[in-house]
């Protein structure tokens, strides 16, 4: 076996491969009738079998091996398992679940003596790919429209279904495993959780393709991911293959192909349907037209595998290795190392980017009123909480529910499923944050995309903090550690800085981590709380996050931002105006991420000199009665409700209207920009005038704040 998959990585440099065409239409086409689905075997089956078809690897061998061998003779060398539906969800269908492993080992092992033969026969090595199907169940969907948080099918349910049949086609001698058809990235998540299941047992490195399909011509998921979503979700299994397959035609998945070969780091496979299916249910494209598009794909370098699926037959396929043969197979490119989250859209994060900022407010610690909501099971309400944070400007979302009232386990699960139903929500990536890693586990198990555990540390030793490292990457979730060990947290710079390397350098080495995919938290701690070794917590952090910007490549950092001000609770425009300078200084020094209160950051620019001043002296640690002054200072701001920005109220709408505009755009005011641009406009001599000048160096200034530092995303936002 392992000779074989050498000879498949080595056909994959060389030339497009080239996969079978429809198993499953192909069994249509026979006619068969219930009795040929029965054969002797279950002739007495108490349920329906006819469409059965993964049953007819036992019924019918002879019948499936000659389809295998058409493909096969018209120029295929990779047939797939006749399994589509051999999962225990989908054969539920039949009653036929416990019948699983035996379905799947003689589908496998038919396959494996077909390949063979023509192997021997021609001369040409040939491959055998184990099909998983999607089930006929959806993990991240509830089919019940009363309900969005309901699921009719959970992640262990379908990954120990999956471990089931992938178990049997490794057993019955398949080369690779081809996670395919998938329009529900869970689900797919699923299988590949428990193909490492078993790769691990086993000690065998059985190499998997994943081939995803989209539905509609928006280009994402039945589950409402993007490509690049999908692609992001399901890279952490580093396929020997990646791509699309059913669904739209050839044709139509076009600019789908095109945006995978240029964000794919693994090779590309497309085996599309033969268009979209007529009103009688066929596939109406020809051999020529499916070879001509396909051809095209080839000749632009974009694909390393190409075939068919619903509708094609052994013509296609002769077709299709016509055309691409001619072309050789798509180059893989230099893809630059980012940290790469999804929701259903993808997050990107790396050196180019702003200051991310994650909402802290879905947290039953952190959050009063989060916390009431969650425990009076006022679900839908706490979601627009998550819903307030994503429009105010929050790229992430934290959520936690360690609350010792709260059944953890079960308040994570429903506000994640009810989340994942709000595609305005759904959309960013989600940081699951307990200390409890049963909570932790059950987060991750409702994540299509790909999010972030939050968090691990060395404080229970290393061998539970690698196991728990080795978990989170089956789920492909990055991970955020903070700076604890057995001895307690870390206090100084260089306590700091040792925990986050030795944690870096396990999590790299021995946890086979991508370093990308490692979040450092190096200890937000209060500052000003009047005990003096608290003083230099501030300034630590910052020194923290500038050695781990350049002694640990590709680690983010990352940082609760609202602890910061704690021992000024009650008192928010003290608290905003510490976490503003806190960020502008931490984020000059390379602070990636954040988890703050993104309604709630003060413009660095704005605040009040003596707050200002007395706030950084005490970030700063840049004199001894550095909290003293604060506090005092603070007195002066404790009355006012919201953030020190508001104070001068209205006095603003009596400036020239150009200066209105600038302040309005720097600090987010809709309320009065239609009457002042249409003010603005008469005043001038053509209307461009008032773009290219007032609105211009509004926005020319809040792009200054926002290079500097000193304005954050969500200002820019609202
Ligand atoms: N690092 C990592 N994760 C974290 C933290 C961290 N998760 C939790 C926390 N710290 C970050 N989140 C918050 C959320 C809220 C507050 C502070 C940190 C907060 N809340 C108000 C308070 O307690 O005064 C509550 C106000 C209200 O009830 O509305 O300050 O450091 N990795």
């Amino acid at each position: 076996m392992n000779q074989r998959i050498g000879q498949l990585r080595t056909l994959l440099r060389r030339r497009i491969a080239i996969l079978d065409g429809a198993l499953g239409t192909s069994v249509q086409d026979l006619d068969l009738t219930e009795s040929d689905f029965r054969g002797e075997r279950f002739a007495d089956w108490p349920r329906d079998l006819k469409g059965n078809n993964d049953l007819l690897c036992i019924t019918q061998p002879e019948r499936v091996a000659a389809i295998h061998r058409e493909f096969l003779l018209a120029g295929a060398d990779i047939i797939t398992t006749n399994t589509f539906n051999a999962t225990a969800p989908s054969q539920g269908d039949y009653g036929m679940e416990e019948r699983v492993g035996e379905i799947n080992l003689a589908a496998a092992r038919l396959a494996r003596e077909t390949a063979d033969r023509v192997t021997g026969e021609t001369g040409v090595p040939r491959f055998v790919a184990g099909a998983l199907g999607p089930t006929n169940r959806t993990a991240s969907i509830s089919p019940d429209v009363n309900d969005p948080g309901m699921r009719e099918i959970t992640f262990d349910e379908l990954a120990d279904a999956y471990a089931v049949a992938a178990a049997a086609l490794i057993r019955g001698g398949v080369d690779l495993l081809m996670v395919e058809t998938i329009f529900d990235t869970l689900n797919a998540k699923a299988a590949l959780y428990a193909i490492q299941g078993l790769r691990e047992q086993s000690g065998t490195d059985i190499p998997v393709m994943i081939s995803g399909t989209i539905t509609d011509a928006s280009g994402r998921t039945l589950s409402g991911q993007t490509l690049e979503a999908f692609y992001n979700s399901v890279r952490h299994a580093e396929p020997l293959l990646i791509g699309l397959n059913c669904a739209l035609g050839a044709t139509e998945l076009r600019p789908y192909v095109e945006e995978l070969a240029r964000i794919s780091e693994f090779p590309v496979s497309v085996h599309p349907n033969a268009g979209l299916p007529n009103e009688f249910g066929e596939y109406d494209d020809t051999p020529e037209h499916m070879a001509e598009v396909l051809g095209e794909f080839a000749a632009n370098g974009w694909i390393n595998l190409a075939g068919g699926c619903c509708g094609t037959t052994a013509a296609h396929i002769e077709a299709i290795v016509d055309a691409v043969s001619r072309y050789g197979p798509r180059r893989l490119p230099e893809i630059p190392t980012r940290t790469r989250l999804s929701g259903l859209e993808p997050f990107m994060i790396g050196p180019d980017s702003l200051f991310v900022n994650v909402g802290e407010r879905t947290n039953v610690t952190g959050s009063a009123r989060f916390r009431r909501l969650i425990g009076s099971g006022e679900f839908e309400e706490a979601v627009q909480v998550a819903r307030q944070q994503v429009d105010s400007g929050s790229q992430l979302i934290d959520v936690n529910m360690d609350e010792g009232m709260l059944d953890g386990e079960a308040a994570m699960r429903r506000f994640l499923n009810l989340v994942a139903a709000e595609p305005d929500i759904a959309r960013v990536p989600v940081m699951v944050d307990s200390s409890k890693w049963s909570v932790m586990l059950a987060g991750l198990k409702c994540l299509q995309g790909k999010g972030a555990v939050n968090s691990i540390s060395l404080k229970e030793g290393e061998e539970t903090f690698l196991r728990q490292a080795r978990e989170i990457r089956r789920f492909g979730a990055a991970v955020v550690v903070l700076a604890f060990v057995e001895a307690g947290q870390a206090e100084t710079t260089e306590q700091r800085m040792a925990i986050c390397r030795r944690s870096y350098e396990l999590l790299v080495n021995e946890a086979g981590f991508p370093p990308e995919d490692i979040i450092l938290d190096p200890n937000i701690f209060a500052v000003a709380t009047g005990i003096e070794e608290h003083n230099d917590y501030g300034l630590a952090f910052i020194e923290a996050a500038r050695r781990i910007k350049a002694e640990l490549p590709h680690a983010l950092v990352s940082g609760g931002v609202s602890n910061v001000s704690f021992s000024f609770r009650g008192n928010n425009p003290v608290r905003e105006a510490m976490h503003s300078i806190f960020l502008y200084h931490a984020i000059r020094a390379g602070m990636d991420m954040g988890i703050v209160n993104p309604g709630q950051l003060a413009v660095y620019e704005e605040i009040p000199e003596d707050l200002r001043t007395a706030a950084e002296d005490v970030i700063l640690n840049r004199r001894s009665d550095a909290t003293e002054r604060l506090v005092e200072v603070a007195e002066r701001y404790r009355t006012r409700r919201s953030g020190p920005r508001r104070q001068a109220a209205e006095d603003w709408r009596g400036w020239p209207v150009a200066r209105r505009l600038e302040h309005a755009l720097v600090h987010g005011i809709d309320q009065y920009v239609i009457d002042d641009t249409e003010e603005a406009r008469q005043a001038a001599a053509r209307p461009l005038d008032v773009i290219e000048g007032p609105l211009m160096d509004g926005m020319n200034i809040v792009g200054d704040l926002f290079g500097a530092g000193k304005m954050f995303l969500p200002q820019v936002v609202l």
